[in-house]
């Protein structure tokens, strides 16, 4: 049945599998891995019949999707709107919605602004702060690890590090909900999440004039060498204030979600603190903070064995590529120790994500002040799911835990 949200009358391609399931709704977002398992095995392409677009769903097409830019482009959008159909609510972001040349310009402005070097620089502030909020939860010996470290964390040290006024900064989650959420169907959710939506306040927190020194300004030093033009420094400052909040949020909460599930990784990861990274990055294919983006047929072309025309929109499912079994061992287990390069948690090809390094960083440093103070994590009352077209993550996670 067709979504009242439905904004395409395409038709599916022959022999296409033609599925009822809805990747935006509240029943998906409880549990959408019985739905994944049935994209991926309804074949290699499928036909979302409530939207009338099409979706690949396995790893070996997700990947493929990801890395031909040239097949596969994000300028006009990467959410189920088309920018060249339906025009666009705000101006687009020079990376995240740009195929190459400009892509590649505005990509090597916020790469050298998140470079090994200038992270390593942030570094101690970052690792102070997160030994900070550790030890004060768990002084407290039971907290809600969403609001009081996943979310805690990542506001006492990105805003800052950006270079952020103080004032306002209690609108960058409510405004990135609002944008992941934008990024599927105009349903209820979106609606609902779009009285938070701060354009124009976000776009004049990435101007000079509102920045101290941090990477905002490093972006606007870029502009000053002329790699870039200077009214394009406040939206590339602009896609870092979006992009790299509510994601690490929900990165570090689906960590801390993971190792109170599942005890004896929490007892591999104190036996051997090292192991902080690899269990943030497993986290990230397990859970996939990110679930899904879009890219729009540049040419009539094939992917999976099925025929799409210049236009057409495909929804690739990252969160189920993660857990492929035709690419993973045990997918739904979670594995510290698991090999987890090639997951695309962080996307693939010329987009993968460019604050990845910091996400890290953050993610990393949380679990290193965690490990060292507490010998067991324990779920302690409801654990609330949070719904988001893109985003996937808790809105409560209440926990106890027990000092080592
Ligand atoms: C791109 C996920 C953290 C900034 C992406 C993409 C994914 C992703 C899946 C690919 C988008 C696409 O292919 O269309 C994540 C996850 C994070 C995270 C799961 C946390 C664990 C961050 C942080 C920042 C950031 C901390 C900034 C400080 C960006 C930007 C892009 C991007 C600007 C666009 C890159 C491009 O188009 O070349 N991210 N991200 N992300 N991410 Fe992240
Ligand atoms: C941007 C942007 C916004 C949200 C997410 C993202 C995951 C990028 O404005 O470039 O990447």
């Amino acid at each position: 049945m067709l979504s009242p949200y439905a904004i395409y009358d395409t038709a599916p391609p022959p022999g296409v599998p033609v599925l009822d399931i809805d990747p935006f709704s509240a029943p998906f977002f409880d549990d959408p891995f019985p739905a994944h398992e049935a994209m991926r095995e309804a074949g290699p392409f499928v036909w979302l019949g409530q939207y009338n677009i099409g979706a690949v769903a396995r790893y070996e097409h997700v990947r493929e999707a990801l890395t031909d830019w040239e097949r596969f482009s994000s300028a006009r959008g990467v959410g189920m709107e088309d920018f060249e159909r339906h025009g666009r609510f705000r101006l687009p972001s020079l990376i995240l919605e740009a195929d190459p040349p400009l892509h590649t310009r505005s990509r090597g402005v916020l790469s050298r602004a998140l470079s090994p070097p200038v992270l390593k620089g942030l570094r101690a502030r970052f690792a102070a702060e997160a030994e900070g909020i550790v030890e004060q939860v768990v002084a407290a010996g039971r907290f809600d690890a969403v609001r009081d470290l996943a979310e805690a964390y990542p506001l006492r040290v990105f805003p800052d590090a950006m270079g952020m006024k103080r004032e306002g900064r209690e609108k960058l989650l409510p405004h990135a909900e609002m944008l992941f959420n934008s990024f599927g169907p105009r349903n209820a959710l979106f609606e609902a999440s779009r009285a938070q939506a701060s354009f124009d306040w976000i776009e004049e927190q990435g101007r000079r004039e509102n920045l101290s020194p941090g990477l905002g300004l490093v972006i606007h030093e870029a502009a000053d060498r002329g790699e870039i033009s200077s009214d394009e420094a406040p939206l590339l400052v602009r896609a870092l204030l979006q992009a790299g909040l509510d994601t690490t949020v929900n990165a570090i909460g689906a960590t801390l979600y993971c190792l109170a599930r599942f005890p004896d990784q929490w007892e591999r990861l104190r036996a051997e603190p090292a192991l902080a990274k690899a269990a943030f990055d497993e986290a990230i294919r397990f859970e996939s903070p990110v679930q899904t983006f879009f890219r729009t047929a540049t040419r009539d072309t094939e992917i999976g064995g099925a025929r799409v025309q210049e236009g057409d929109k495909i929804l690739m499912m990252l969160a189920s590529a993660n857990r492929d079994p035709r690419q993973w061992d045990a997918p739904d287990r979670y594995d510290i120790t698991r090999k987890t390069l090639g997951h695309v948690g962080f996307g693939a090809g010329i987009h993968q994500c460019v604050g990845q390094i910091l996400a890290r960083m953050e993610g990393e440093l949380v679990l290193d002040a965690l490990v060292r103070r507490v010998k067991c994590i324990r779920i302690a009352g409801d654990v609330v799911r949070r719904h988001n077209n893109t985003l996937r993550g808790l809105a409560s996670l209440p926990v106890e835990v027990e000092r080592a």
